[in-house]
């Protein structure tokens, strides 16, 4: 098969989507007959912080990174309403699938993507004053709506943070799996080989897994530098848990 068809991307519809019933005009965008792109996974989410903390790694110490946290766990936009908490994550695929979802969301910030691409999603975004406990304006959020994985290298690590291979038709994978030849358990931010009360088993033997989870789960199990955080493993076995 052309690998080309394969390429996947995340699309994140965001709080504030949700909350201005932008859901249905931004899958309409996104379909296959204006795309060319595939669904391949769809879940609703309600975000950890610590999945967040990963989603958004990249911004950690940057002014606006607790907002950021805030806003994609869906606090902003739903104070009260805890059940409302949810972002819908989205594995994309066809060829080209990163730019040209790239190109439907627009630029990052709302206001240069309604000058530069009026009509584009992020156009109907917002930037949100930030302050600081004096009300001194420290910076600005941008609340933009969807979220678009920038490059393949940002794609896998975000699918894989997001999607379980389970999630997924097997024939539509894009990355390696490998069934798990041993059970491994988080507990309190620990990676443990052996039940104890309160833990979560991330994987037993037989259990798929991205190839690439199971090659950090040994190495941090040895001692060893890993390619990711632990963390980037098991937030997506806690999701909605
Ligand atoms: P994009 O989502 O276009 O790939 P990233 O990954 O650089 O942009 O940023 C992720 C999110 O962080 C953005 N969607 C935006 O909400 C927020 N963000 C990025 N840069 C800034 C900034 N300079 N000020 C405020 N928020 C920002």
């Amino acid at each position: 098969m052309d690998p080309n068809k394969l390429e996947q991307t995340l699309v994140l519809i965001k709080p504030d989507a949700l909350k201005n019933s932008l859901t249905g005009y931004m899958l309409s965008q996104l379909s296959e007959f204006h795309t060319g792109l595939h669904f391949s996974g769809t879940k609703i989410v309600k975000v950890s912080r610590m999945l967040a903390e990963e989603h958004y790694a990249e911004h950690r110490g940057k002014v606006f990174f607790e907002s950021l946290l805030d806003y994609i766990m869906g606090i902003l936009h739903y104070p009260d309403d805890m059940w409302r908490r949810r972002v819908i994550a989205i594995a994309y695929q066809g060829p080209d699938a990163i730019q040209k979802i790239r190109d439907i969301a627009g630029p990052t910030n709302p206001h240069a993507a309604r000058e530069k691409k009026p009509g584009c999603i992020r156009a109907l975004g917002t930037l949100v004053p930030l302050t600081d406990a004096a009300g001194k304006i420290i910076g600005e959020r941008m609340d933009n709506l969807i979220h678009a994985s920038a490059n393949n290298q940002d794609a896998e690590k975000e699918i894989k943070l997001w999607f379980r291979p389970n999630d997924m038709p097997p024939l539509m994978h894009t990355y390696a799996t490998e069934a798990s030849d041993s059970f491994y358990y988080f507990k309190e931010n620990k990676l443990l080989s052996n039940y104890e009360p309160g833990s979560i088993c991330l994987f037993a033997p037989g259990d798929i897994a991205w190839e690439s989870d199971l090659d950090i789960l040994r190495q941090l199990q040895q001692g060893k530098p890993a390619a990711g955080s632990l963390e980037s493993v098991a937030a997506k076995y806690l999701i909605n848990t």
